[in-house]
């Protein structure tokens, strides 16, 4: 009979990326608990299993876009460019997975989605059941489901009859080869950036589709030396410190000089210097203090990058359905030759607030001009639900069956990124309102947060630990009111779950940066965990 029952261990991880990876390693092999990860994917990365589209690169440098937890593994690195790419990260990733013998705690594959997670209040334990129908029970669940993970692909009219290929970026077939295709790309973020630079010089022809011009930086990709490794080798202590005591936890030291306070000479000699160095945050918090958060600082910032576009970019057609206008108040982007990519002769533009798609058909695009863009392959670079998607398409329900969903409405909240109100035991990793920085040093910072918490929950035989619904609506306060002194909130972008049709804007990350992130969490762990609610287990009963 006992095979029937659910098979129950001390917690469960959900996500095999950076969150899930280190999570899993510090609740096993740290606390000794037992614990069992679970990842869609057919193996660990995340982020970096799912997006192996042409041209995916970090846009953190190479040497902080990785753990910082154990001095060995960081000696043992080693990287090529300055920026690290998509199989470097994965086969690093990889690498972390075995080299922590945790391969063994996940189970992976489209069996184990997780699909529910139902909170038992009498036997204190979550009951997650993943998509193969299997049942697992846990007293601690850490969602590390991701924040750029569940994608956006937009509903185009026609497009189930196009007869060429239909890819998505964030779920990229492995060597997916475009060579001598006529490609259309939707989208110019980030992502659609990458893609777009990559890809133009092999493909026969490109018809880029863009909605929304964007401002971008170079990226500043470059070969490095075995000795400029070595060297940071050598500093990573004083390294890291730096990144954990910023803003923003990119390696650099944000400006505090506001813009307008240096001459216009001044200004633009710094912005040269930044565009030189490459980078996007570095360009937008390293250059001047006030370009995020001022609009006539902000506008020196984006008046310099059109300058820039419109020089770069030799067609005057082209520049003008590239040039970004009004505020540069996104996730700043970098790119690694987007702009020269349209003096190839045959990478095209498409201005869809002009021409808008009307239809697509067994050929290609057809645009409000009648004119129809004949393809081979249509590439949605088009982006995520951010931030709490992944959360939204499973069932999870805590105290008295309350479904996250409902709990959350139109603002997802949290106590300080990392568990809400209502659902005991359960944990987030970039979950909403938490920083918006580089992330994995973020990333670790929860995690190991959210272990110490763990562990003071079994060493004070705690049944159930989750914050106060007052804390929780404190939090999301906080968080909005930090967001309003930034022009961020002024633009739509995923930052604020603007991006996707039917979302409600809302506050989704904590704006404060890394350092100030860090000190709250520290204040509340030293005062007890201040803002949670503790459940003692009840006492075993005599015998
Ligand atoms: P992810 O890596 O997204 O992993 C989440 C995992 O959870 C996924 O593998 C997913 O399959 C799994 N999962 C989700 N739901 C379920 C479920 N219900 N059941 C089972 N499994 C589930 N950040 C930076 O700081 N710097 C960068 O340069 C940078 N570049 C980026 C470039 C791209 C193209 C993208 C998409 C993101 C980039 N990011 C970057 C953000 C990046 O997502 C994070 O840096 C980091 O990889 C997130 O790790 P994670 O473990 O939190 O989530
Ligand atoms: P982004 O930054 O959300 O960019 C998505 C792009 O796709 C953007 O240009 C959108 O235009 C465009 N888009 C989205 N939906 C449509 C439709 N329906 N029609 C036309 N164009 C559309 O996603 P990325 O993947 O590039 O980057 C996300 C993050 O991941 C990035 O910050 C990195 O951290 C990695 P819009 O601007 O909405 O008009």
């Amino acid at each position: 009979e006992s095979q029937m029952h659910p098979q129950t261990v001390d917690a469960i991880v959900i996500g095999a990326g950076f969150g899930g990876i280190y999570a899993v390693h510090k609740v096993a092999n740290e606390l000794g608990l037992s614990v069992i990860g679970f990842d869609k994917a057919d193996g660990p990365g995340g982020t970096w299993y799912w997006n192996r589209y042409p041209g995916a690169l970090s846009d953190t440098e190479s040497h902080l876009y990785r753990y910082s937890f154990d001095k060995d593994l960081l000696q043992d690195g080693s990287w090529k460019y300055t920026y690290v790419t998509q199989p470097e990260i994965l086969e690093y990733l990889e690498g972390v997975v075995d080299r922590f013998d945790l391969r063994r705690h996940f189970r992976f594959g489209a069996d184990n989605e997780i699909t529910s997670a139902v909170y038992l209040e009498k036997e204190g334990l979550w009951e997650v059941t993943t998509e193969a129908g299997d049942v697992f029970r846990a007293k601690y669940v850490v969602n590390a489901v991701g924040l750029l993970s569940a994608i956006n692909f937009p509903k185009l009219p026609g497009l189930h009859t196009f007869k060429g290929e239909v890819l998505h970026t964030g779920a990229w077939p492995e060597g997916k080869d475009m060579t001598g295709k006529r490609v259309g790309v939707i989208g110019t973020g980030s992502t659609g950036e990458q893609v777009v630079t990559e890809l133009a010089p092999k493909v026969e022809h490109m018809t880029v589709f863009v909605r929304t011009p964007q401002y971008s930086v170079p990226v500043g990709k470059r070969e490095v030396t075995e000795a400029e490794i070595d060297e940071i080798k050598a500093n990573y202590d004083e390294t890291w410190k730096q990144v954990k005591n910023s803003g923003v936890a990119f390696g650099f030291e944000e400006s505090t000089v506001p813009a307008m306070s240096v001459s216009e000479e001044e200004r633009n000699r710094v912005y040269e210097e930044a565009w030189q160095k490459g980078g996007g945050f570095r360009f937008m918090f390293g250059t001047f203090g006030d370009i995020a958060t001022d609009e006539e600082a902000n506008e020196t910032a984006a008046a310099f990058i059109r300058s820039k576009i419109g020089q770069i970019i030799q067609d005057p057609e082209k520049a003008r359905k590239l040039m970004p206008s009004g505020l540069y108040a996104r996730r700043p982007l970098c790119d690694n030759g987007f702009y020269d990519a349209f003096n190839q002769p045959n990478v095209d533009v498409v201005a869809l607030k002009e021409t808008p798609i009307r239809v697509i058909t067994e050929t290609g695009v057809v645009t409000e001009d009648d004119q129809l863009h004949e393809l081979d392959a249509l590439i949605f670079a088009t982006g995520f639900d951010a931030v709490d998607g992944n959360y939204r398409r499973m069932e999870i329900r805590g105290r008295d069956g309350l479904h996250l969903n409902d709990h959350w409405g139109g603002q997802p909240n949290s106590y300080l990124g990392v568990a809400t109100a209502k659902f005991p035991n359960w944990f987030m990793v970039l979950g909403p309102n938490g920083p918006f920085t580089n992330l994995p040093p973020s990333i670790e910072t929860q995690v190991e947060w959210i272990t110490e918490l763990v562990k003071y929950s079994e060493d004070n035989g705690l049944k159930a630990i989750e914050p106060a619904e007052q804390t929780v609506s404190e939090w999301t306060e906080t968080c909005t009111e930090i967001a309003n002194m930034t022009l961020f909130t002024k633009i739509d972008s995923w930052i604020f779950g603007a991006n996707i049709p039917g979302k409600k804007p809302s506050v989704l990350f904590y704006l404060g940066g890394l350092a100030n992130y860090r000190s709250v969490l520290a204040d509340v762990a030293e005062h007890g965990y201040r803002g949670f609610e503790l459940t003692k287990a009840a006492q075993p009963a005599t015998v």
